[in-house]
C-alpha cells in the first residue's frame, strides 16, 4: 500500500517514525506544508483551506490512503478533506482518544491535554473525553513547542524554560494526550520535566493501533521506501528527518 502522510511542517515525522517502526507500508510520500507552517494559530477556514489544497498535492501520487499526521488539521478539516477526496482520509485524534481509553486510566485522574491553540480552541479532544466520563481534564495550548521543534531543539535549558512556564501550575498529571504531532519529538524531555511519571499518547503510536482496529492494516512490509516534501525548504526538512527518524 501507499500511504500520504500529511503535515503543517515535521510534526508529521513522529507519525512517520511509528509507521516506519511498524512496517505497515510499502511507500510513504511525506508532505510538510513548511511554507506555511504553523497551521496552529490560524483560524479555522484557513486550515481548512490549506488542507485541501494539500489534497491537490497528493494528486501527483497514486495513493491509496492519507493520513493527516496533524492535529489542528484533524481538528478542523478532516470532514472536508475526507468530502473530497479518492481515498480514505484518517485523522490523529480519534486514534488519540482510543489509544487514552486503551490505556485504562482511571476516569478521574488527572489528564493533560496539549496542543495547538487551534487544536485546543476546537475541544475537539475535551468534548470527547468528556462525554466518555473523564473528569479531571486540563487542555492547555502549549505553541511555542511547535516552533522549537521546526527548529530542531529537542532538549537543553530553552526547552526546559519553556515547559516550566506552561507547566509549573499543574499537577503531574497520569496521562498527557500529545495533542500536536511535534511534540513526540521533544516527549523524553516532558516526560523527564514530570519526573517519569506520566503515560504519554503520542499521535503516531496511536493511529498504528487504529489502523489495524479499523481498517485491518498490520505489519506487512519489510522495507518502506519513504520520499520527503515540502512547499519550503525541503532540505531543511529532509536534515530533520534525518535526525529525528535515525535516532
Ligand atoms: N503538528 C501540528 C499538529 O499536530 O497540530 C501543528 C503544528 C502547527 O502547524 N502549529
Amino acid at each position: 500500500m501507499k500511504v500520504g502522510v500529511f503535515d503543517s511542517g515535521a510534526g508529521g515525522l513522529s507519525v512517520v517514525k511509528s509507521l516506519l517502526k511498524h512496517n505497515l507500508f510499502e511507500e510513504i510520500i511525506y508532505y510538510g506544508d513548511t511554507a506555511r507552517v504553523p497551521y496552529g494559530p490560524k483560524d479555522s477556514n484557513t486550515v481548512i483551506r490549506y488542507s485541501l489544497e494539500a489534497l491537490e498535492f497528493f494528486n501527483n501520487f497514486d495513493i491509496d490512503l492519507l493520513i493527516t499526521a496533524c492535529n489542528t488539521v484533524s481538528a478542523h478539516a478532516i470532514n472536508e478533506m475526507q468530502a473530497k477526496a479518492a481515498y480514505p482520509v484518517v485523522g490523529v485524534i480519534e486514534p488519540g482518544i482510543k489509544a487514552l481509553q486503551n490505556s485504562q486510566s482511571d476516569k478521574d485522574a488527572p489528564i493533560l491535554i496539549i496542543g495547538t491553540r487551534a487544536t485546543i480552541n476546537s475541544n475537539r479532544y475535551q468534548n470527547a473525553l468528556e462525554t466518555l466520563g473523564y473528569s479531571n481534564l486540563t487542555a492547555m495550548q502549549t505553541g511555542l513547542f511547535v516552533s522549537m521543534v521546526e527548529e530542531g531543539i529537542f532538549e537543553g535549558p530553552l526547552l526546559y524554560e519553556t515547559m516550566d512556564h506552561y507547566f509549573k501550575e499543574i499537577e503531574t498529571p497520569q496521562v498527557i494526550i500529545l495533542g500536536c504531532t511535534h511534540f513526540p519529538l521533544i516527549s523524553k524531555a516532558i516526560k523527564n520535566y514530570f519526573h517519569d511519571q506520566p503515560t504519554l499518547i503520542h499521535s503516531g503510536e496511536a493511529i498504528v493501533e487504529y489502523l489495524e482496529e479499523t481498517h485491518g492494516i498490520k505489519e506487512n512490509v519489510n522495507e518502506t521506501k519513504l520520499s520527503i516534501y515540502a512547499s519550503d525548504n525541503v532540505e531543511g526538512l529532509r536534515t530533520i528527518a534525518n535526525m529525528w527518524l535515525n535516532d
